[in-house]
């Protein structure tokens, strides 16, 4: 990976504008779209993943940057669709029943596409028995539970259970500002992250089954 990569660094400052043309060079110099995604793109949103984590940038830094890949993407798409490449995993998130803050969410949402996995994003107040649906429908490695109330923390004890009693295997993860790793334990959730960039970290070790860096 070459971290000093110009579109890797046009991810990285969020430089939406530049994306198209990098891109275009890229594939001019005869690289395949896999590659641009796995070499160029993605480790830009791990860099800024550690960058958040260690509070050296901040939300609007990384919804830029996440706006930056977001077009990439959608230019690599048709390319990687007709090269066959799939994302490796499929992930279903949501902000528990009773909540709607979604800031959080959908920057979690915005790292896990960043690592590419594909997200289906249920939106805010999703009753349980909609993540439930959401499972059985599109089959997830992974479901993500946000929560920003502590009056909602309940509604994600009760979505663990119902998606237990359900027979879905998807890992849960959960998370949002009054969420912990003892709250996770105690509802039997999978995993538990503190913040969007150590969210992928999480997904990664839970989706491949591999323990997480102390
Ligand atoms: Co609300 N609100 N709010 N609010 N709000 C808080 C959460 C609160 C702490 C403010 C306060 O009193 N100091 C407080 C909760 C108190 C508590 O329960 N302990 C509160 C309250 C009380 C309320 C209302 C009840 C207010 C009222 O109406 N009386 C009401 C509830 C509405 C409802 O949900 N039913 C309400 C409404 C709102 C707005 C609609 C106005 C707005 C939300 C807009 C939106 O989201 N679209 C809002 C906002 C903006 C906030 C604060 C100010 C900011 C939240 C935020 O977006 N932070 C918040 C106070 C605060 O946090 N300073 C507050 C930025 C965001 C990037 O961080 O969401 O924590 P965060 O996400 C982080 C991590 O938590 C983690 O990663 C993210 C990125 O690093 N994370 C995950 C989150 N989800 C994850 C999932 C994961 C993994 C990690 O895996 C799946």
């Amino acid at each position: 990976m070459d971290e000093q990569h110009p579109l890797t660094q046009a991810v990285i400052r969020g430089r939406r504008k530049e994306i198209p043309e990098l891109v275009k060079q890229c594939v001019d110099a005869g690289e395949d779209a896999k590659s641009i995604l796995e070499n160029r793109l993605v480790p830009g949103m791990a860099i800024v993943g550690e960058r958040f984590k260690k509070n050296e940038i901040f939300v609007p830094e990384m919804l830029v940057a996440a706006r930056a890949m977001k077009e990439a993407v959608k230019i690599l798409e048709p390319l990687l669709v007709a090269a066959g490449v799939k994302p490796e995993f499929t992930a279903v998130i949501g902000t528990v029943e009773g909540d709607l803050h979604d800031i959080g969410k959908n920057l979690v949402a915005m790292m896990w596409k960043g690592a590419n996995i594909d997200v289906i994003d249920l939106g805010v107040n999703v009753a349980p028995a909609k993540f439930v649906e959401a499972a059985q429908q599109h089959k997830p490695h992974l479901i993500g539970l946000s929560a920003l109330l502590t009056t909602t923390m309940p509604s994600m004890k009760t979505t663990v259970a119902a998606l237990k009693q359900s027979g879905s295997t998807a890992k849960v993860c959960i998370g949002g500002a009054p969420i912990t790793q003892a709250y996770a334990d105690e509802i039997g959730a999978d995993g538990y992250s503190r913040d969007a960039g150590s969210a992928v970290d999480v997904a990664l070790a839970l989706l491949r089954g591999t323990a997480l860096a102390a």
